[in-house]
């Protein structure tokens, strides 16, 4: 196979928060041989397009320092507060700035003109997320005809509230310099489609390929998983065994409920915290049966939105716990660190109920992990919300809506009182699906379905007709 491209705002070589999305992308870099190619996270005073090469785990990584009003208006600014919000159906939060825009479009400049010099001809560009939506174009503006591929990990929003931005139409137009574009599920994709037909004109055909003037684009729907394989290693690691212990026992006996998440308001965290207060009051033979462990490191702190969220969920703990707490109990432990993924599958394990209730997200690998890492013999329970990505997969889940308290309380009840016999058969089919479609399942779709595309400067050829202008002598 070619070589790859890699280029994502972060490279998180070896492992990190993005755990198995990391580790499946290096192997991938490994087998074929390429770079990876982002952001380092770090600033300089004057930007120049100095890259800084790594070999980490035998893949070759290359990253550049961006300045301080980039990081502001690209990072901060564009992506964390425009396109986020927009993309999580928050158009009360996201906020349309001309200098976030701008500054976007900047560093997208920096990052195709920097990377132009390491694209070898026969190379495979494979852009990920919503922070280099208009890489493509730049790289095609350089004269790039390498095929590229993009993948959007969050949801696309629809029509109508993607049209609340300024520069919607341009930015889908120029999605169009891709040759193929992926998205975790179905709705995101038709999403996308609604777009193309409504506001620009496009056209659809059936097996997805978006037409626009004299660009196609290949769309496919593509659920990203996680290295289910090594997530269950994980879950019987002697680190997990003495971490799921751990946890058992300082639940003394009552059923554990366990929410993982970055602290964001797309994670629907508030809107759980008062589903569990409204089982406690609807319930109260089974307060004292269980215990609410919320693991929520705090992530992109830089924006008000983010510091707003954690004060709120502060008051809510303290509010329930001040109501319904004992002597010898607390209802919501609440807990804003991160921890090591053999820790984290003990932390699953040990929990009765995995609770994964977004408001809105691209997929949301929580969910994967929870029941990667349960104890066949006697699996717990997972309640997702309808709008998690991974909903589209996980039907045998307890399925809320996580704005509803009442559902949300329904929904732990039932998962309290579930024989084992039904968490078996619930469990096993997720399981099977989770291992199925893992990682590099996921990896392998879209680089295959990339392989296909045509070269972005090659003709295009109609079917049963030759393409050397043979046409005319028959
Ligand atoms: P995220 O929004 O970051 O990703 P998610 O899919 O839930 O969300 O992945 C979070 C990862 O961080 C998981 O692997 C989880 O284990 C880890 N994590 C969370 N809290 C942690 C903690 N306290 N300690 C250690 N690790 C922790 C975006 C999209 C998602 C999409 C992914 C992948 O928003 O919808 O599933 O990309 O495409």
């Amino acid at each position: 196979m070619s070589r790859l491209i890699v280029i994502s705002n972060r490279v998180s070589a070896g492992g990190g928060a993005a755990g198995g999305l990391a580790v499946a992308l290096m192997a991938a870099l490994r087998e074929n041989g390429g770079i990876w190619f982002g952001w380092s996270g770090g600033r300089t005073d004057h930007f120049t397009g100095h890259i800084n090469f790594h070999i980490e785990d035998d893949v070759r990584t290359a990253t550049i320092d961006l300045e301080d009003q980039d990081i502001e208006e690209y990072y901060n600014g564009y992506a964390n507060r425009t396109l986020w919000p927009l993309f999580h159906y928050r158009i009360d939060l996201a906020e349309y700035e001309r200098s976030f825009a701008g500054g976007y479009r900047r560093v997208n400049e920096r990052f195709a003109e920097t990377v132009l010099p390491l694209i070898e001809a026969e190379d495979h560009v494979w852009v990920q997320d919503y922070h280099m939506l208009p890489l493509g174009a730049d790289l095609r503006g350089h004269g790039v005809t390498n095929r590229i591929g993009f993948f959007l990990h969050i949801p696309w929003p629809p029509r109508k509230l993607l049209m609340t931005l300024p520069e919607a139409r341009e930015m889908v137009e120029m999605l169009f310099a891709y040759d193929l574009m992926g998205f975790h599920t179905q709705e995101w994709l038709e999403s996308f489609c609604d777009f193309v037909r409504e506001e620009l004109g496009g056209t659809i055909s059936e097996d997805y390929v978006a037409t626009l003037g004299d660009r196609s684009l290949k769309l496919i729907a593509c659920p990203v998983g996680i290295d289910a394989r090594e997530f269950a290693e994980l879950a019987s690691s002697t680190t997990a065994h003495e971490t799921c212990q751990r946890v058992k026992d300082s639940a003394v006996g009552r059923a554990l409920m366990v929410g993982v998440d970055r602290l964001d308001y797309s994670k629907g965290l508030e809107e759980r915290f008062l589903g569990y207060e409204r089982f406690l009051t609807e319930h109260p033979e089974e307060r004292k049966e269980v215990v609410l462990l919320q693991i929520a490191p705090p992530s992109r702190g830089a924006v008000e939105s983010y510091q707003r969220i954690r004060t709120t969920l502060e008051g809510l703990a303290g509010r329930i716990n001040g109501a319904y707490a004992g002597l010898d109990w607390v209802p919501i432990r609440y807990v804003n660190q991160a921890y090591a993924r053999d820790a984290l599958a003990g932390v699953y394990r040990a929990s009765r109920i995995g609770l994964v209730t977004p408001l809105m997200d691209g997929m949301n690998l929580v969910a994967k992990e929870y029941v990667a890492a349960q104890d066949p013999n006697d699996p717990g329970v997972l309640i997702l919300s309808r709008f998690a990505g991974a909903a589209s997969q996980m039907k045998e889940a307890i399925l809320v809506n996580p704005h509803s308290a009442e559902e949300l309380s329904d929904a732990m009840l039932q998962a309290l009182v579930m024989p084992l016999e039904e968490r078996k058969r619930r469990w096993t089919t997720m399981m099977e699906d989770v291992q199925r479609r893992d990682v590099m399942w996921w990896l392998k779709e879209f680089t295959a379905a990339l392989a296909a595309c045509r070269q972005h400067d090659e003709p295009e050829q109609i079917e049963g007709l030759p393409s050397d202008g043979a046409v005319e002598a028959q």
